[in-house]
């Protein structure tokens, strides 16, 4: 019998994760107050007790119950990736895959498989910023109709350590200092360094967060990654290794630090909500899954051990090949049933992918289920609606804290006779998943292997791949981190490093944090001496410019020209971007022509980090008004310093002119030169895509 024979299989369509989630939602409109027990309530403001001053009842059922749920409403935050933001969509492949896997949801194109999606920040509390210097979860939940995969990646395609042994070691010296636990969400501290400077396989790594990877514009501009290599495994049995990787179809963008660790405070929910309002208004976020595939046969000739976590194979070496979209369509409908129960496990793995033995990848096959039987309380999690697979689950396992499933029979064991040998198993034709029969010999031993040697090649290869401003980004990332270090022995370990990856590195660095250079004695990198597809601003070169969903700050008072703001409007909105009208305060504001001009948000409650571009429309009543308000000044030369567009009307000049901004200096689209009307909002525009303008030489006299 096959499994699509069978009444058992399933069919699975972008709406079946969320039908069978709609079970266990709860409506309360138009419905009473009840208990727990269904119990309808009439009074909830007041607790039971003797006379209206007198000693509250212990019958008083409701009031213990309303209590006791309210103080265990807290199960533990993750150990890591605490903090995160959820959302669910769906996947479809662009064309069968059968050519190197037998899974069943990458064969059809029409076929949409329900996901859900998890990112996050490795580091932080649950309640700590969005915009923390960190590497971002990027996990994946397939809902397939052979039961759930999940892609359990990050926005880093390499990790820090080699050996899943060394995890709890990288996260306790990343982590708050144990003793008072400070700092919350940041790895510019004396353990994290002191653990790196002793970790030379972690370099790689420390790359690529010191680089602005690790401060993304939004979870909608980033790129996701598998990190290790998996197989897949075609219809024959044949084996090959393959990486993952998510691209965005927004472009990968980031932040500056500058501005990343104000809107720490000026909203740290600022990626949860980018997400969310995203989502909320149609602009739905969309990644193409791509694979390296490698021919078991050619690994060896790769100069690269693809067990080793800590290196990637560059692109140019070989290709990411398209396989199909990932589109994230809905919200979820309750934060903590879905984004804080949803429980990832890289050994939820179907039929056609399969493990490798990078001994990263071996250790979390043991820890996140492990880590979730005390983080979900007990092992009936996977019965939680978040985690439910929409294939059918039919087993032995019974009993423990919050079982659901009331397993029907007298047969809780295999094999047996009285129920009649159910459930049955299937073979690899009907769907039973059947491990890869890879061929192992060796001793026991506790060894890295001498293929893992090499720590510094492929940093060098990340560094000078990058372009002139984000090798700079690194640099002063690095100044800034290790600044914050107080052992000296520690930052000059670091730099012994740094020696060995690149010599502008290491000097400049050093000058940074008043040390003597080591000498220089960077390694040649094998392979490729540059790869673009890791540096940001190469990449950029290669896609077609967008400023689809970015946010333009118009700052206004009385008398602002309403034709320019109209111009403005309509020719951002029509290349989908998003103007926020900010003035002194909320409701309207008086334009020159008489009409009023809605205000979206007071200038007390938002600030330049917050948007990609600053705009600001004639009206000499406005501009006069503007010029003399030291917050509008603040928000132009904030967002100046950041490398954004700003525009001004040739009437807004004068207030560049206040805040000592050039109108030829690059990114900054003045009327005089760009024109008035639809000339001037086409040119604001184009100068918006390009995101930032790092030929800005003189944003660093700016004081914002
Ligand atoms: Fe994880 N990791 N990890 N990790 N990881 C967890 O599982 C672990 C690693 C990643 O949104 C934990 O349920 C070990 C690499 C993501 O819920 C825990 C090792 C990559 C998430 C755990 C690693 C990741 C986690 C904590 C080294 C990228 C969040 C809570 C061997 C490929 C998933 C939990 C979510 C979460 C262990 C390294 C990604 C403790 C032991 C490499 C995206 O089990």
């Amino acid at each position: 019998m096959t499994s699509q024979k069978h009444p058992d299989a399933v069919r699975v369509d972008e709406k079946s994760k969320d039908q069978q989630l709609a079970k266990d939602r709860a409506e309360p409109t138009g419905n009473f107050l009840t208990t727990d027990q269904g119990i309808r309530v009439e009074h909830t403001d007041d607790s039971l007790k003797i006379g209206a001053r007198g000693p509250t009842l212990l019958e008083d059922f409701h009031f213990r119950e309303k209590m006791t749920r309210f103080d265990h409403e807290r199960i533990p935050e993750r150990v890591v990736h605490a903090r995160g933001a959820g959302a669910h969509g769906y996947f479809q492949v662009y064309e069968s895959q059968a050519k190197y896997t037998r899974a069943k949801f990458l064969q059809d194109p029409s076929k949409k498989t329900p996901v859900f999606v998890r990112f996050s920040t490795v580091a932080g509390s649950r309640g700590s910023a969005d915009t923390a210097r960190d590497v971002r979860g990027f996990a994946v939940k397939f809902y397939t109709e052979e039961g759930n995969w999940d892609l359990v990646g990050n926005n880093i395609p390499v990790f820090f350590i080699q050996d899943g042994i060394k995890f709890p070691d990288i996260i306790h010296a990343a982590k708050p200092e144990p003793h008072h636990e400070i700092p919350q969400a940041q790895t510019a501290h004396d353990s994290f360094w002191d653990f790196v400077s002793l970790v030379p396989e972690t370099m790689h790594m420390i790359m690529w967060i010191m680089s602005d990877r690790a401060i993304p514009r939004s979870f909608r501009m980033m790129q996701g990654f598998g990190v290790h290599t998996f197989r897949f495994i075609d219809e024959k049995n044949t084996a090959r290794f393959v990486k993952f990787h998510w691209k965005p179809l927004l472009g990968t963008h980031s932040l500056v630090w500058d501005e990343a660790q104000k809107l720490g405070g000026k909203d740290p929910d600022f990626h949860r909500r980018d997400l969310f309002e995203a989502i909320e208004q149609g602009d739905f976020p969309e990644y193409e899954l791509g694979v390296q595939i490698l021919e078991e046969k050619d690994a060896q000739a790769l100069g690269v051990d693809l067990l080793d976590a800590t290196k990637l194979i560059p692109e140019e070496v070989a290709p990411v090949q398209p396989v199909g979209k990932l589109t994230l369509n809905r919200n979820p409908t309750n934060f903590f049933a879905e984004t804080e129960q949803v429980a990832f496990c890289v050994a939820n793995i179907v039929p056609g992918i399969d493990f490798t033995d990078d001994p990263l990848m071996q250790a979390r096959l043991f820890s996140y289920l492990d880590t979730q039987l005390t983080r979900l309380g007990g092992p009936n999690f996977a019965e939680i609606p978040i985690n439910r697979p929409v294939a059918p689950v039919h087993n032995h396992q019974q009993d423990g804290f919050g079982r659901h499933t009331s397993n029907v029979g007298r047969a809780n064991y295999f094999p047996n006779s009285l129920g009649g040998g159910c459930p049955f198993l299937a073979a690899q034709q009907q769907g039973g998943y059947v491990h890869h029969p890879e061929q192992v010999s060796g001793k026991k031993v506790r060894e890295r292997a001498a293929s893992f040697n090499d720590h510094y090649s492929q940093a060098a290869l990340f560094f000078r791949s990058l372009s002139e401003p984000e090798q700079q980004h690194l640099i002063d990332a690095c100044r800034f981190e290790l600044g914050k270090v107080e052992t000296r022995a520690i930052q000059e370990r670091v730099l012994e490093h740094f020696a060995k990856i690149d010599a502008l590195l290491v000097s400049a660095v050093a000058e940074g944090l008043g040390l003597p250079a080591p000498k220089a004695t960077p390694v040649t990198p094998k392979g490729p001496p540059a790869s673009k597809a890791l540096s940001m601003e190469a990449m950029k070169l290669a896609t077609p410019p967008s400023i689809k969903t970015r946010k333009i700050g118009v700052l206004v008072a009385d008398g602002v020209d309403a034709d320019e703001l109209m111009a403005l409007r309509k020719e951002l909105e029509s290349q989908g971007a998003q103007l926020k009208v900010i003035a002194k305060r909320l409701g309207t504001v008086k334009a020159s022509n008489g009409k009023d001009v809605p205000v979206d948000k007071s200038a007390m409650t938002t600030a330049s980090v917050e948007y990609d571009g600053v705009f600001i429309p004639g009206g000499a009543a406005s501009v006069a008004t503007l010029k003399k308000d030291g917050e509008s000044r603040h928000f132009v030369q904030e967002a100046y310093l950041h490398c954004k567009t700003v525009g001004a009307s040739k009437d807004a000049e004068e207030l560049l002119k206040a805040c000592e901004i050039d109108p030829a200096a690059p990114g900054v689209v003045a009327g005089s030169k760009a024109g008035a009307g639809a000339a001037l909002a086409t040119a604001f525009a184009k100068a918006l895509a390009k995101h930032r303008h790092w030929d800005r030489k003189d944003n660093d006299r700016v004081p914002a």
